[in-house]
């Protein structure tokens, strides 16, 4: 796509992404199967950069090590013919019933066992494929019923499984990192982990947390209520942001894996904004891919689909525009500083002030015009009707 070429964005989408046959709750598919290596081709010619997928989504549960192969390497050629890089890997431990408790915090230990071993034989397939990025979500992890698992057991044993992998990446000399995608709801009643925040907890009572951040969704973020662009900023301040799955999501329902934009619109602009553009005050950027998690509607045929994947990129490319111009606006620039958006960038305590020389300042407090500050404006709304008016005037 001309667009994401001139802009030099890297754009990336899961072949479970595309490859969705549109089977739900309540139908069985509405499209047929489609190829992996055949998706990699089309998203090629797409214009994508980059893809990623679930072990199962290319080599189907239970094959034998001769099919696994074969299978790997007709997705391998597709990428080298067509220069995409393989980014992510990821490992399905939520398709067959044998995770129907979860892998890593299943009740049952032959169960937690089984899928440790699926995870590190994908560690050892992200190794040899040349991806950086290892992404768990731990979508069966949770329960319907407070009372069906010992939480605070469940907890230790999410952290072990999480450090025994980390520990493995480490003694085998890799260079992957392990990115963490939290979701508070489907398909569990409650999904352990269920925010960016729940997650960033977590991984700060790790032993190889150093090597632990995060792979934050748009959508299940939103499924939450949250505000998906603090979250990256959250994970970003802490220094894990590791990847991102960007989609749409319309409020707090189920998981609808829309276009990116289609759900939150203005929100969508501001998570662009701030990955392409970063904080206004400088600090931590986001360095990943631009990789996308969505589902093509159930609506649609193979026509919709590759519409829908273009979709993504095009509205990613006509938000990264429309938000560079947004910065670049002397007005805004104006608004920023009239909103004190550039005054939150410097420390609360001057240089070599001690909270001892607060207490003693008396300007601080005493004699502080508390009313005359009650009075600020702060321009907010201007500000934003500015962005809207990039975004759509
Ligand atoms: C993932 C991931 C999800 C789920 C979902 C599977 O690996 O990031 O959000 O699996 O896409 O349908
Ligand atoms: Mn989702
Ligand atoms: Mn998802
Ligand atoms: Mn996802």
């Amino acid at each position: 796509m001309a667009d994401a070429t001139e802009q030099n964005i890297n754009f990336s989408f899961g072949l479970w992404t595309v490859g969705w046959t549109g089977q739900d709750q309540f139908g069985g598919a509405s499209r047929p199967h489609l190829d992996p290596a055949e998706s990699v081709r089309k998203l090629a010619d797409l214009g994508a950069w980059g893809f990623t997928f679930h072990d199962d989504d290319v080599v189907p549960f239970g094959s034998d090590d001769a099919t696994r192969e074969q299978l790997l390497g007709e997705v391998k050629k597709a990428a080298d013919e067509t220069g995409l890089t393989i980014e992510m890997v990821t490992t399905n431990l939520f398709s067959h019933p044998v995770f129907k408790d979860g892998g890593l915090t299943s009740n049952d230990r032959g169960v937690r066992r089984y899928a440790l071993r699926k995870v590190l034989r994908n560690v050892d397939l992200t190794a040899s494929l040349g991806a950086k990025t290892f992404v768990m979500w731990g979508g069966r992890e949770g329960t319907e019923y407070d009372g069906a698992k010992d939480l605070h057991s469940a907890h230790e044993r999410y952290a072990e499984g999480l450090d025994l992998t980390a520990a493995y990446i480490k003694d085998q000399g890799y260079d992957i990192k392990i990115a963490l995608e939290p979701k508070p709801n489907e398909p569990r009643g409650d999904i352990f982990l269920p925010t960016i925040g729940h997650a960033l907890a977590l991984i700060a009572q790790l032993e190889h947390g150093d090597i632990v951040g995060l792979n934050p969704e748009t959508g299940h973020e939103q499924m939450a209520g949250l505000n998906y662009t603090h979250g990256l900023a959250q994970a970003l301040w802490a220094g894990k942001l590791f990847h991102i799955d960007l989609n749409g999501q319309r409020s707090i329902k189920f998981d609808q894996d829309l276009v990116f934009g289609h759900g939150d619109l203005l929100s969508a602009f501001f998570t662009v904004d701030l990955i392409e553009n970063g904080f206004p005050n400088g600090g931590p950027r986001y360095e990943g891919p631009r990789h996308f998690d969505y589902k093509p509607s159930r609506t649609e045929n193979e026509v919709g689909v590759w519409d829908s994947a273009k979709a993504n990129m095009e509205t990613y490319s006509m938000l990264a525009r429309k938000s560079a111009e947004y910065r670049a606006d002397p007005e805004v620039q104006a608004a920023f500083k009239h909103s004190g958006v550039f005054e939150l960038g410097e420390s609360t305590l001057g240089a070599g002030e001690s909270v001892a020389d607060l207490l003693a300042d008396r300007s601080a407090y005493e004699e502080f015009d508390v009313e005359a500050a009650a009075e600020r404006d702060f321009g907010f709304v201007r500000l934003n009707q500015l962005a809207l008016k990039h975004l759509i005037g």
